[in-house]
């Protein structure tokens, strides 16, 4: 008999997302969004599994339905065989906190369903917003098996940049009736989205707004030159609260991912994706060592940036010191 607290070995939490035990993958998000060092290490081990998921991001203003629609997709999704993973990200901001309750309130319908697996994600403590803890909770969707990993971002300030990196299609929904809302999208976000939604098309105005995103589209297209992008990102009314529109957005979606597929331009993404986290993580890294073995020889860097703030230190010789003190291995 073993001994009465006995347990047996435990699997690791790379084993258990590969097992698809979803307790081990929630733990692995949270150890994740906290930067535990033993997220790097399942994530390390995780990431040869990764790769086959299509990640769709979906983003726009607070209110324009993107959950609503969100839950539409995962049903039409599931009713194609799909398994869907989603990642809901909620901004610091603690103004925000009730939006992700109302989500996670309409993401119930599917919680029970062992073919969806719904986190959101704090991202604290994240500079960039999305960036690193999302790219990397989106592997672990991957890894666990999901088809699908749809990543809900509210669109302000860079999200929507970072989101069109992380995901390989990018879904912007607007809504009509807010004036000269269409002229509000930002060129930047014109060229990111791959799919337009106008979504609470039973409100007025909303033939209009599809009207003008078309022409801003075309008016785009006229200007780039020969060589553009073979892809015209299709626009898609829906009212989300009544299901309207969202097989059409689901066959956007499909075709946007057949065209990456043949077009070789899902390798260029991913290539440009792995370089942005090549270059950040390499970032972090060489950063934390130097300011550590600087710290060790000269101080804290809030010591040193007093002693730069009192010229009694130059920023360009202790950076040149920083550097130093990685070692001659570097
Ligand atoms: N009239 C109408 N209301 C909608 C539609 N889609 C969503 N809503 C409502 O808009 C509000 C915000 O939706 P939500 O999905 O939370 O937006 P999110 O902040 O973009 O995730 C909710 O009250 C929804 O019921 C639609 O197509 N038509
Ligand atoms: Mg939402």
């Amino acid at each position: 008999m073993p001994p009465l607290c006995y347990r047996p070995p435990t699997m690791s939490l790379a084993e258990g997302v590969l097992a698809g035990d979803r307790r081990q993958a929630a733990r692995l998000l949270r150890a994740i969004d906290d930067r535990q060092p033993a997220a790097e290490e399942a994530l390390r081990a995780l990431f040869a599994h990764t790769g086959r998921a299509h990640v769709v991001g979906i983003t726009g203003t607070p209110g324009a339905g993107k959950s609503t629609l969100g839950n539409g997709l995962i049903a039409a999704w599931r009713a194609r065989g799909l398994s869907v993973g989603v990642l809901a990200v909620d901004p610091t901001s603690p103004f925000t906190g009730g939006a992700i309750l109302g989500d996670r309130i309409r993401m119930q319908d599917h919680a029970l369903d062992p073919g969806v697996f719904i986190r959101s994600l704090a991202t604290r403590g994240n500079l960039g917003g999305l960036s690193r803890a999302t790219f990397d909770s989106a592997k672990v969707l991957d890894a666990m098996g999901c088809d699908v990993v749809l990543i809900e971002t509210v669109g302000v300030g860079q999200d929507e940049v970072e989101i069109a990196q992380l995901a390989h299609t990018t879904v912007l929904v607007t809504v009509p009736g807010l004036g000269d809302d269409v002229q509000a999208i930002k060129a930047g976000i014109l060229e990111i989205a791959d799919v337009f939604v106008v979504n609470k098309a039973d409100r007025e105005g909303a033939d209009r707004t599809v009207f003008d995103l078309r022409a801003m589209l075309e008016m785009r297209r006229a200007l780039l030159s020969a060589g553009a992008s073979a892809w015209e990102p299709p626009i898609v009314p829906t009212v989300a609260t009544r299901g309207e529109g969202v097989d059409e957005l689901v066959g956007a979606i499909d075709r946007h991912r057949r065209m990456l597929d043949e077009s070789g331009e899902r390798t260029r993404r991913e290539a440009a994706r792995a370089k942005t986290e090549l270059t950040q993580r390499l970032s972090e890294r060489l950063l934390e060592r130097s300011l550590g073995a600087l710290a060790e020889r000269e101080g804290s860097i809030d010591d040193l940036a007093l002693r730069i703030a009192r010229r009694e230190l130059d920023p360009y010789a202790l950076a040149d010191r920083a550097i130093e003190a990685l070692g001659p291995e570097v």
